[in-house]
């Protein structure tokens, strides 16, 4: 997605655009789209993406070249202002009815069985750790894995109105024993304006000893079923790898605060020009933080970090639409699971709001240090001093939590502080898909979500 953003694409833009200084800004945008709408046909025909999914071909997702220049046509008679044709940019691709839905459970291989997971069971969360801890996510060389949290995990599955129905696992039948994974969770999203009730797909995950043998098409196929069956037809959810689907791509950046261990254990290197010491200290954060007042977010900063948040999200093209419980649930801090800070004025109303949670990962094959701990920047909103600043603050707060390095995504505002700030990009991108919903590309500063 992101080639379509390069450099000769936008510079060309701007030179036709600005031409014609007579014409109305709307008129400029109209013709900047059909621009952008005639780029995307070109470049995609010249792209000839000839990558088959047998699965995910026959899935609701924007998935081939027909579709983006069906997406294309679209933009050129919104441009052109026909009538109606806005509507049809957002929307479901497949339209669905509750009755419609197969009633029966899709079918399993020999030996194996659905099961629900429910995680406030301690033996049954003990499960899921262990299937996950074992076999989630690995960076490309295979030195460090996810190891989500017992506490984590029960914190991501269960927001208001979850439902154990929709914690779905595999088991042999036999052992009981998991071999795969997969979570929904309700959470209403906007998109491009449109208030869509969504789930959110996380911990996909199939045991190492049953990989390839197509087990994922059919967990996404019953949790779809399942999903559906409540009465909502649409996804989002994000992968590192590429897929049909893809609405957006955002990049990982990384802030060491333990230099010395992150060389240790491979995760970064000394650059060719600093030593060690000279490293360590230009990575040092400041101890104290320096915005006046800034403190842990409480159960009495609610109902003011919620409207904070919610009217700076309105910014974006996608977001969540937390409710004032959903939101409590998220950044209310919880310990080694999620922290968050405030600043209030005088009279208590929140002014700025900054979030980060934590995921640890693995250290898989290191003979001395089990694990990286991290923190993932989350929800962060500055109104009254520099983002910049709010975030050195976070940073600070984030190594006096043990943390061993500070990630962010370049989504919302965070391009503001990652360079000042001393991130260093990251090799990995993640991708943000929607299944059935209409939406035209996003580019990461126009996301407003920030997945677990
Ligand atoms: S992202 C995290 C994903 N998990 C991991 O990366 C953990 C480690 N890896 C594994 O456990 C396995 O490799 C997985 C695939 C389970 C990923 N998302 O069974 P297979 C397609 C979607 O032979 P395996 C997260 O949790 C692949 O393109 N599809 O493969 C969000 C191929 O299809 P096609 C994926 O390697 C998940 C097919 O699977 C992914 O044994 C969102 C091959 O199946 C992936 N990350 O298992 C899920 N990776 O032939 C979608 C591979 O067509 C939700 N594949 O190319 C959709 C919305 C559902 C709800 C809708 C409600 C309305």
């Amino acid at each position: 997605m992101s080639e379509f953003n390069n450099g000769a694409g936008s510079a060309d833009k701007k030179e036709d655009t600005k031409g014609d200084s007579k014409l109305s800004l709307t008129e400029q945008a109209r013709i900047a789209k059909i621009q952008d709408a005639v780029l995307r046909a070109r470049m995609l025909r010249e792209k000839k993406d000839t990558t088959s999914h047998k699965f995910w071909d026959t899935q609701p997702v924007v998935r081939d070249i027909k579709d983006e220049l069906e997406k294309g046509v679209q933009a050129l008679q919104i441009a052109s202002g026909k009538e109606g044709a806005a509507e049809k940019t957002s929307g479901y691709i497949k339209e669905q009815t509750v009755e419609g839905i197969r009633k029966e459970p899709y079918p399993l291989p020999a030996g194996f069985e659905w099961c629900v997971l429910d995680v406030n069971d301690a033996e049954q969360l003990d499960m899921m750790y262990n299937l996950l801890n074992r076999n989630y996510v690995e960076d490309d060389d295979n030195m460090f894995r996810f190891d989500y949290s017992r506490d984590f995990l029960k914190w991501a599955v269960c927001p208001p109105g979850y439902k154990v129905d929709l914690h779905l696992a595999v088991r042999a039948q036999k052992t009981g024993k998991l071999f795969g994974v997969i979570t929904a969770i309700p959470q209403a999203m906007m998109v491009e304006g449109v208030k869509v009730e969504m789930v959110e797909i996380n911990f996909l995950c199939v045991h190492k000893k049953l990989r390839s043998k197509r087990l994922a098409p059919v967990l996404i196929k019953e949790i779809t079923r399942r999903v559906n069956l409540t009465g909502v037809f649409s996804a989002v959810y994000t992968a590192g790898v590429v897929l049909p689907g893809s609405i957006g791509c955002a990049r990982y950046y990384h802030r060491s605060l333990q230099f010395k261990k992150l060389v240790e254990v491979g995760f970064t290197r000394v650059p060719s020009n600093q030593t060690m010491a000279t490293a360590v200290k230009l990575n040092r954060v400041p101890s104290q933080p320096v915005t006046n007042g800034f403190r842990a977010m409480e159960e009495r900063d609610v109902v003011g970090a919620h409207k904070l948040l919610m009217d700076y999200l309105a910014n974006f093209k996608v977001y969540p639409f937390l409710t004032v419980d959903e939101f409590r649930h998220w950044i209310l801090p919880k310990n080694k699971v999620v922290n968050s800070y405030v600043s209030t004025s005088a009279d208590g109303t929140v002014e700025n709001m900054c979030s980060f949670y934590h995921l640890p990962s693995s250290c898989v094959k290191h003979p001395t240090h089990s694990h990286i701990f991290a923190a993932y920047s989350y929800y962060n909103v500055a109104t009254t001093v520099p983002l910049k600043q709010l975030m050195n603050d976070c940073l600070g707060q984030a190594k006096a939590e043990g943390q061993d390095v500070f990630n962010a995504l370049n989504v919302m505002e965070n391009d503001k502080f990652l360079h000042d700030l001393r991130f260093g990009m990251g090799d990995g991108n993640l991708n943000y898909y929607l299944f059935n919903w209409k939406c035209p590309d996003v580019q990461p500063e126009e996301i407003g979500l920030v997945l677990l």
